[in-house]
């Protein structure tokens, strides 16, 4: 049988990296978008660079997504480009929401043009809950995004929804809740905290500087998270579902664990706060409820936060004992 093709816009990013490992190991043949920038950041895509191809594209340039899709042909899409960092999205409002939600519309224009038979799945994302309505959130819940990211997740989350009413489109988003890894960008708070521990505990620093340490979220880990995705692709019926553990955590709970695996108890002295890291509008708590995909595709979170903690403040101390 003939290899299945997947392209993956934001294939540089955490869930680029671990999900096209996913799918090679599922034998797919994979391409990945990446966009242009002066230094190449392939930091967690270097050791794909002989497995899979890179494609040059940008989620806001059309043509460059149509492109992408004729020279990959896939069967299957998962965009997962966009300005992913909420608190930057008050900086660049204009800009997050051009790539966040715009990006969508254009590669769902670029399928349509070319294929409308290739299945399409949207990283949207619990942010689209905000201030939470219902407690735990569900797919039914009503949205009250709190930045002009989670807004911008909305415009990408409804027009997916709408692609699939409009066209027939096998359109799909995953609502998923907060996930982490040793892959995270360093300016989320988990790998903030993590390298910041690991940096203290090598002797390299001596504190780690937040914001808010008492928002809470609904954290998993990403390999999990990434074969939800590949699950609802699967479907023979396109659908939306809810990705998440269930539990809800703090930014002191997170940090009590990473301390606590360096053997240190009491953090206080370690941690400063900063209004630099404050929101002008914060979402004070996330948890969501994944009932749908457990009945419907079976899925279930493998790691506990506190296995995810210890990952990645193991893999923060390892990276630096080894320099
Ligand atoms: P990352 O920030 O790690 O990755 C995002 C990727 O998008 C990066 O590789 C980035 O490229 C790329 N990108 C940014 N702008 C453009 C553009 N204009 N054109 C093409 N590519 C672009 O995010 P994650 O892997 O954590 O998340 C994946 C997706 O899931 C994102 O859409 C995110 O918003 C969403 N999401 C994430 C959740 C999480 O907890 N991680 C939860 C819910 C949704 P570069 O490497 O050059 O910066
Ligand atoms: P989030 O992740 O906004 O939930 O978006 P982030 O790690 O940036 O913030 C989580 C919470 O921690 C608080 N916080 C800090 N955050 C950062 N980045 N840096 C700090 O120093 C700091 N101190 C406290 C924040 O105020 C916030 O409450 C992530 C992204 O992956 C999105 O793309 C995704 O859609 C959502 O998760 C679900």
């Amino acid at each position: 049988m003939a290899k299945k093709i997947a392209l993956i816009t934001g294939i540089n990013g955490m869930d680029g990296s671990h999900l096209a490992d996913f799918l090679l190991k599922k034998e797919y043949k994979v391409y990945g978008l990446e966009r242009r920038s002066s230094a190449k950041n392939r930091t967690n895509t270097s050791h794909l660079e002989e497995k899979i191809t890179f494609l040059t594209g940008d989620l806001a340039d059309q043509n460059s997504l149509i492109r992408a899709i004729k020279q990959s042909n896939p069967d299957e899409v998962y965009n997962l480009a966009s300005q992913s960092f909420v608190g930057k999205s008050w900086d660049i409002p204009e800009y997050t929401s051009d790539v966040t939600g715009l990006g969508v519309l254009r590669v769902l224009e670029a399928i349509r043009e070319y294929r409308k038979t290739i299945k399409f799945y949207q990283a949207s994302s619990s942010e689209m809950f905000g201030r939470m309505v219902e407690n735990p959130a569900k797919e039914s819940t009503p949205f009250y995004p709190r930045s002009p990211y989670g807004i911008s997740k909305l415009y990408g989350h409804w027009v997916t929804k709408n692609y699939r009413e409009s066209y027939g489109m096998f359109a799909c988003s995953g609502i998923l809740f907060n996930h982490e890894s040793e892959r995270r960008g360093i300016e989320f708070v988990t790998r903030k905290i993590s390298d910041g521990v690991a940096k203290i505990k090598c002797g390299l620093s001596d504190t780690i500087t937040l914001g808010n340490l008492d928002a809470k979220r609904d954290w998993g880990y990403a390999p999990d998270y990434v074969e939800a995705m590949w699950l609802m692709m699967q479907q023979d019926i396109s659908d939306d579902f809810v990705i998440s553990t269930g539990e809800t955590h703090s930014i002191r709970e997170f940090l009590d664990i990473a301390f606590n695996s360096i053997d240190i108890a009491d953090w206080t002295k370690y941690v400063k706060q900063d209004e630099r890291f404050m929101r002008p509008a914060e979402v004070d708590v996330l948890r969501g409820d994944s009932t749908k995909a457990k009945k419907q595709l079976g899925w279930e979170p493998q790691t506990s936060f506190k296995e995810l903690v210890r990952i990645m403040v193991n893999s923060d101390v390892e990276k630096y004992e080894n320099k």
